[in-house]
């Protein structure tokens, strides 16, 4: 694994869940680290914890991703204060698991605000940097939602698709840069998206002995951070899904309908 010690990283929607848990092992590992959200208390309380325990340097900035005024001054402060950024990692995101009729206009403008416009402004903060210096890595955690679309959950799995594609472009772009580009594509984890996108909590009753935890997720990312991996798929398993759908979709939805239902 490439040594993390020193580098420089941004991490959005480090309040909570797989962001905080990145947040951790990437101290744990000598990085420095800017964290991101709009809970800046969970972030203050965060920073304490990871200076406390590590010789790193930590910002903690309150910013809300569906802002993109913000995230540039935010960017700019950041930036003229670490110089520069060695990786970004895209995590902030949310889902509202609504059927298409029953979408309100107002969720669907703002999934798409936070999980892929606001993914895009932060990633265009720190590419010019990254291409001067001909060095850095931006993860984009997406989803399984992604790449398999499932019953009720078509806006988010719509924002997750243009996530993937943004970032199968950018791959390409800036390989000759020596820039790396990853997506993460995890199946359900126990975090507090739930609270948001699965109110009712039929979603988390009926794939709860599949779900994956924020630490074994986390751990997956920073592993491979600085290194050329093209996408995560967790669990495993559920690539195998995704691979089956890309050359059968027919059969995959006539039967997947019924068992992806589960929401
Ligand atoms: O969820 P949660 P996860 N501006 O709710 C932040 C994807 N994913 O860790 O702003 C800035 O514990 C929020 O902070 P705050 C998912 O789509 C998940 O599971 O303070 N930040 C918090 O730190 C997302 O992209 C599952 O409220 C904003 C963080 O985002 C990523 O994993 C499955 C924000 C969310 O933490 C992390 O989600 C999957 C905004 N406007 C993909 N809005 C899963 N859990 O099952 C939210 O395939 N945040």
């Amino acid at each position: 694994m490439p040594s993390l010690t020193g580098k420089n990283i941004i991490i959005t929607g480090a309040s909570g869940g797989i962001g905080a848990e990145i947040a951790r092992l990437c101290a744990a590992r000598g990085a420095n680290l800017v964290l991101l959200a709009r809970s800046i208390d969970k972030l203050e309380i965060l920073k304490k914890e990871l200076q406390s325990t590590y010789a790193i340097n930590v910002h903690a900035q309150q910013l809300d991703v569906s802002d993109t005024e913000a995230i540039k001054a935010v960017f700019f402060e950041v930036l003229s204060d670490i110089r520069y950024a060695d990786i970004l990692v895209n995590n902030a995101g949310f889902g509202i698991f609504d059927y298409a009729h029953e979408a309100k206009i107002d969720d669907i403008k703002s999934m798409f605000d936070v999980n892929v416009i606001g993914l895009m402004a932060c990633t265009s903060m720190v590419l010019p940097g990254m291409k001067q210096r001909r060095s850095g890595h931006i993860i984009n955690i997406a989803s399984q939602a992604g790449k398999i679309a499932t019953p009720k959950s078509s806006v988010y799995s719509a924002s997750k698709h243009a996530v993937l594609g943004y970032t199968n472009s950018l791959r390409m772009e800036v390989a000759d840069d020596n820039i790396f580009v990853t997506s993460v594509n995890p199946g359900p984890i126990a975090t507090n998206f739930f609270e948001v996108a699965d109110k009712q909590g039929t979603y988390v009753k009926n794939v709860k002995r599949y779900m994956l935890k924020p630490e074994y997720v986390a751990k997956q990312v920073v592993d491979r951070m600085m290194t050329t991996t093209r996408e995560i798929n967790l669990p495993r398993w559920m690539s195998s899904g995704s691979i089956f759908y890309t050359l059968f979709p027919r059969i995959f939805e006539r039967f997947g309908k019924k068992v992806f239902n589960q929401k």
